[in-house]
């Protein structure tokens, strides 16, 4: 049995479409309602008509990627009783259309970061990169947070003024829009004014704080998910460190272990992503399926490659520090242990070929998650052979 093979779809504006994602080899689409306010309810009919375009398309909606959290529920503040209701009320919406895992993180204000969205590979592709000294040159000298000097070393800030100032313009512009770019799916850009604002919020808030809030949302919904027959599975944070002054609570195996522990239930569960897990040297990526494995429902596989400066890009699937062998050598044992296959998407792809002269969402061209699909599915299909003789 080989992991169910899914490809993320950002709906009917895509740029990629849904028979390009069919001819990559997927039998499954991960997706999610992006027009839909978030902390609104998802309704049946809205599900359905996504579900219906899926299903013509033949393939099936397999995973939502992701049923936001609002920033309420994350601070405890305004509407968040309300909204807690409404996600439980959309969670029972998504399981009446058939659909069985539900994607969600909890960083807050921010989902990924990057400082550079084009970081040119030798071969010519175009890969994601997070600069640590770019990062710091836009927090202290273009955000301007208050207080961010204080998160470094005067070393660190003296690299970033200067590293400020070999920039072009443009190239400062460039790091200005891509820092502050927002959620995946969507097209708007938080302007400054709105971070500086979102990031006031969250001063009270420290790692032990989110957690709290974390785990009382936890014991809300897992019970209605385990009713219904859904599975939860929390992304982690990327990168797995705190950014802009921000906790950040899903990084490391002890995270994901406290998180299960809070609500304990098979339906709470973990989105694996090999390349949010794999920025940090302590995680143990083939470890935590053999620890974890009995809640991962969802799994992201990506490979990146970090420095000792605490920069990172986006290698190739079977490249970078992620040991991809020995990750799908776990998966493989552990779905034959559960007797499930359990969905997988190829988790970004660098921008290439003729997918350079082309617009998509960042990370999400076709060819090069195609590529990293192909890949992944021909180590899976050579470990799986090797170990079942099947
Ligand atoms: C990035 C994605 C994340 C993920 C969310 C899940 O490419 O892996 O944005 O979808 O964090 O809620």
């Amino acid at each position: 049995m080989m992991m169910e093979q899914t490809m993320r779809w950002f709906g009917p504006n895509d740029p990629v479409s849904l028979p390009d994602i069919r001819q990559a080899g997927c039998t499954g689409i991960v997706t999610a309602l992006h027009h839909i306010a978030v902390g609104e309810i998802w309704t049946t009919d809205e599900i359905n008509k996504r579900r219906s375009l899926i299903e013509a398309a033949g393939m099936t909606w397999t995973v939502i990627e992701s049923l936001p959290v609002h920033e309420d529920i994350k601070k405890q503040a305004g509407g968040y009783l309300k909204y807690i209701d409404n996600y439980k009320q959309s969670l029972r919406n998504v399981a009446r259309c058939g659909l069985k895992v539900v994607t969600y993180n909890f960083m807050p204000i921010l989902d990924w970061m990057r400082t550079d969205l084009f970081y040119t590979m030798p071969d010519g592709s175009k890969a994601l990169r997070f600069e640590k000294t770019a990062f710091i040159a836009f927090d202290v000298f273009l955000l301007k947070r208050p207080g961010a000097e204080n998160d470094y070393t005067e070393e660190e800030i003296t690299k970033a003024k200067f590293r400020l100032k070999s920039m072009t313009d443009e190239e400062e512009e460039i790091l200005y829009r891509n820092a502050l770019q927002g959620l995946p799916g969507s097209e708007e850009r938080f302007t400054p004014e709105q971070i500086l604002t979102a990031l006031k919020m969250y001063e009270h808030i420290g790692a032990a704080k989110l957690k709290q809030h974390l785990f009382y949302f936890l014991k809300e919904v897992v019970p209605v998910a385990e009713e219904v027959g859904l599975k939860m599975a929390i992304h982690p944070d990327d990168p797995p460190f705190p950014l802009l002054g921000l906790p950040r609570i899903v990084s490391t195996e002890k995270d994901a272990k406290e998180l299960l522990d809070a609500a304990p239930s098979p339906a709470n569960g973990l989105c694996y992503c090999t390349g949010s897990y794999g920025v940090r040297e302590d995680n143990d990526l083939p470890g935590m399926v053999q620890r974890l494995g009995d809640h991962i429902h969802f799994i992201h596989l990506r490979s990146t490659k970090r420095d000792a400066e605490g920069n990172f890009f986006e290698a190739n699937h079977l490249d970078g520090d992620v040991d991809m062998y020995k990750v799908i050598k776990e998966i493989v044992l552990l779905m034959k242990k559960r007797n499930i296959a359990i969905p997988m998407r190829p988790d970004h792809g660098h921008q290439m070929l003729d997918d350079l002269h082309k617009t998509t969402y960042p990370g999400y061209s076709a060819i090069g998650r195609l590529r990293g699909l192909a890949e992944l599915r021909g180590l899976e299909f050579g470990i799986w052979k090797n170990l079942t003789g099947e």
